[in-house]
């Protein structure tokens, strides 16, 4: 990827000095073993109280590993799932331990003298960290959900979260990673993330209840110095790279039907997931994207989940063992200027009688049952279809392109105002308030794909290219394809923004999913004023 000289220049001078650091993050599973969740950590009594603490080390193959470390008292697992109910605390405490004594790893931090300060003091560095929890409709503010002006420095005493889930949050599949701006890139690439579940599906959607469930990480990395091209996806930090690797191995009993979420943690990678059987896909009942239920399940042969995207379905195993069961993501074009996107297999479903009692397998969460029935209209969003938006927006992407090096500025840009990368202390480009329901069409004028997010609040999707959708899901991330060139449109959606809970009053930000992209300033903030 020709944009990705920033990124390349940091990395060519301070990657290699890493490279004599001692392992700090645990081990990861061998090529073609079988692939299990990650430990999960639950409520209390209404509480989480976890510690995480983040390091970082290089594996012998050379890749960067950014580890969210958590002690069980026995062993150092990283990436525990988090698992709360609604209403439920999480109260996490955050210590940074990555051990840089490369000046280097300042290059490309923003001034964040003069402005608000929660955290640590002093200038981010790529050894500085924080954390954002993906999709969660909480409040931007310090200790709950503001990557604004968090800052964790290293050797610091812990950064402590304390954040209340909602009453009335979406039961689903969400995450967490870093995203300190500049840096998000780098330690999500080591593999700084896991995955967040509001308990409560089975409730909403009473299809799963039973069901044994997996949460599947997707993770992309690639090596230092970071150059275009070649990657590795991993699942649970399994390495997914057959051939010329053994693939993951998940195994299912015959006939069984399991509730897979699947969360899209890598870098920049779209993936048309699919479950084949000898080449043939396979009917996925949907039931989850982007940890918000969908108002009626409905059969997908291929699930397109963006980077930072989740999707939640069910998968029936074949009646018996057959090699060619395997779970997989297709190629993806993301344009002329994006970087091409694979065809991988990811894991072959092995037909295992006794799978859920394998050896060294992580207990397996089944959905309580007999699951009684709550109306989806008691969770946030519900209704949006019927109200009468209070304003109407324009946005769109693009890439300004520097002579023959290709495109070297990424913008994100409120129609009629003027192109510009994010900078730590600009003003808001969009000042609203609780209360207002927004319709924003935002449109792709650039040679690549690009994933708008937006934090603090979910979006329902009403129309793509101009026209209305099937299916006005809930999302927090979505796709616009890359601008074909002279002669045609400007891919776009066309998204209703519930701002009517005053939850997440404040500023918080909007932006592209491909982490380089956004911490190269392709992301601007949003004031939501308190009524
Ligand atoms: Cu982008």
């Amino acid at each position: 990827m020709r944009s990705a000289c920033r990124c390349l220049l940091a990395m060519l001078v301070c990657g290699f000095s890493f490279l004599s650091l001692e392992a700090q993050c645990p081990p990861r599973p061998a090529f073609g073993t079988v692939v299990h969740d990650a430990l999960s950590l639950k409520s209390v009594n209404g509480v989480l109280n976890a510690e995480f603490t983040m390091r970082h080390s290089v594996d012998t193959a050379g890749y960067n590993h950014y580890c969210y470390n958590y002690d069980t008292g026995k062993r150092i697992v990283e990436a525990p799932t988090l698992r709360l109910n609604q209403g439920d605390h999480l109260v996490l405490d955050v210590k940074d331990r990555i051990e840089s004594d490369d000046e280097s790893s300042e290059m490309g931090a923003m001034n964040m003298s003069g402005l608000p300060v929660c955290g640590d003091s002093g200038t981010p560095t790529l050894s500085s960290t924080n954390v954002h929890f993906h999709g969660l409709n909480v409040p931007p503010i310090c200790h709950q959900d503001d990557v604004l002006t968090t800052l964790i420095q290293p050797d610091k005493p812990a950064f402590r979260f304390d954040i209340q889930i909602p009453k009335d949050e979406p039961p689903g599949l969400y995450w967490y990673h870093p995203h300190v701006h500049g840096f998000t890139e780098f330690q999500v690439n080591g593999g700084a993330a896991g995955a967040l579940i509001v308990e409560g599906m089975e409730k909403v959607r009473p299809e799963v209840a039973g069901l044994t469930q997996r949460v599947f990480v997707i993770r992309q990395q690639f090596l230092v110095p970071w150059v275009p091209g070649p990657y590795q996806l991993t699942i649970n930090y399994q390495v997914a790279a057959s051939p010329p690797f053994p693939a993951p191995i998940i195994q299912m009993k015959p006939s069984e039907r399991q509730f897979w979420r699947v969360a899209n943690a890598t870098l920049q990678d779209f993936m048309p997931l699919q479950v084949q059987v000898e080449g043939v896909p396979q009917k996925l009942e949907l039931i989850a994207l982007d940890g918000y239920p969908l108002a009626k399940p409905r059969f997908e042969e291929t699930i397109l989940v963006p980077p930072a995207g989740r999707a939640e379905f069910i998968v029936q195993a074949p009646a018996q063992d057959n090699e060619g069961a395997i779970f997989m993501t297709n190629a993806y074009s993301t344009g002329p200027t994006g970087n091409p996107d694979f065809q991988e297999k990811l894991a072959e479903i092995e037909i295992n009688q006794d799978a859920v009692e394998a050896e060294g397998r992580q207990p397996q969460t089944k959905t309580t049952e007999p699951a009684p029935r709550a109306p989806m209209g008691r969770i946030k969003f519900t209704g949006l279809s019927q109200q009468k938006p209070t304003a109407q927006r324009k946005l769109y992407f693009s890439e300004e392109f520097g002579g023959t090096n290709g495109p070297i500025q990424f913008y994100i840009t409120v129609d009629g105002q003027k192109q510009e990368v994010f900078k730590a202390d600009e003003k808001p480009v969009i000042t609203t308030h609780v209360g207002a329901v927004e319709d924003w069409t935002i449109e792709n004028r650039a040679l690549e794909t690009h994933a708008f997010h937006i934090h603090q609040i979910h979006f329902m999707l009403l129309e793509v290219d101009g026209k209305p959708v099937k299916h006005q899901d809930l999302l927090d991330t979505y796709e616009i394809p890359f601008w074909e060139g002279p002669g045609h449109p400007y891919h776009s959606f066309k998204g209703r923004f519930d701002f009517r809970d005053p939850t997440i009053a404040g500023t918080f930000v909007f932006h592209c999913h491909i982490l380089l992209h956004e911490d190269m300033g392709m992301m601007h903030k949003i004031l939501v004023l308190s009524k």
